[in-house]
């Protein structure tokens, strides 16, 4: 990761993260969604690459977001409101699940509708497991965003599981391939939610969105 961030930065993103993180509500239908009356970032991914995970580490409490080994675990758009500054969206994953071909279907029209028309989302975190780099729904997601003017940053998670290296090469790769992306942010960030790799930083980037 290129950017950096000041003492001071990390700290107050520290306190606001170690303060009130409530679940407000899970939404199925782009009808349930709550009033966009805060300032909103979104987390997205293929199933299982660890979404909820990262929450859970974002805000140091183990079970805010449930987890599992089986891809398929997160079924709706769940809001978290972080110390009435943001919201906080963590969401199914495209792609494979262990669930019928109608939910992944329905989920998957959700999450596309949601993330191209929500007029208060500030980025979207694409999260991609660094031992697989980017796959064709990545893509295809970064389009609709790219299409939208909806700004994103690609996350690469457990990273624990990579050596240094082919972590850069998965980075290399990611960074020549966003380049034709209108709407990406040019920096690749790094996370492991079991070493909290990267933590600190992303707390500063989502506190940057923040009221
Ligand atoms: N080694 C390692 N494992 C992780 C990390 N983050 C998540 N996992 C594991 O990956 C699996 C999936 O994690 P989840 O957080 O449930 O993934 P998700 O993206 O929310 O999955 P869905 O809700 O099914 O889309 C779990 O077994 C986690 O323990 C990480 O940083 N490192
Ligand atoms: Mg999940």
């Amino acid at each position: 990761m290129d950017e950096e961030f000041s003492k001071t930065e990390l700290e107050t993103a520290r306190k606001i993260f170690a303060g009130s993180c409530d679940f407000m509500l899970g939404v199925v239908a782009l009808k349930g969604l709550p009033d966009a009356n805060l300032p909103e970032v979104a987390f997205a991914g293929r199933s299982n690459v660890g979404k909820s995970s990262l929450l859970n580490t974002l805000t140091g409490r183990n079970s805010l977001a449930r987890t599992s080994n089986t891809p398929g675990r997160t079924q709706e758009l769940n809001y978290f409101n972080l110390g009435d500054r943001l919201y906080m969206v963590d969401m199914p994953g495209y792609g494979y699940a262990k669930v019928s071909k109608e939910k992944i279907k329905s989920w998957t029209n959700l999450i596309f509708d949601y993330l191209r028309g929500r007029p208060t989302l500030r980025c979207v975190f694409i999260l991609i497991d660094a031992r697989h780099g980017l796959k064709p729904t990545d893509i295809e997601l970064m389009e609709v965003l790219d299409k939208s003017a909806v700004s994103y940053r690609i996350i690469l998670t457990k990273a624990d599981k990579v050596k240094s290296q082919g972590l850069e090469a998965v980075t290399e790769k990611i960074k020549q391939a966003i380049k034709d992306h209108g709407a990406a942010y040019p920096d690749i960030l790094y996370t492991s939610s079991i070493k909290a790799t990267g933590i600190p930083e992303l707390r500063c980037i989502i506190n940057s969105y923040g009221e």
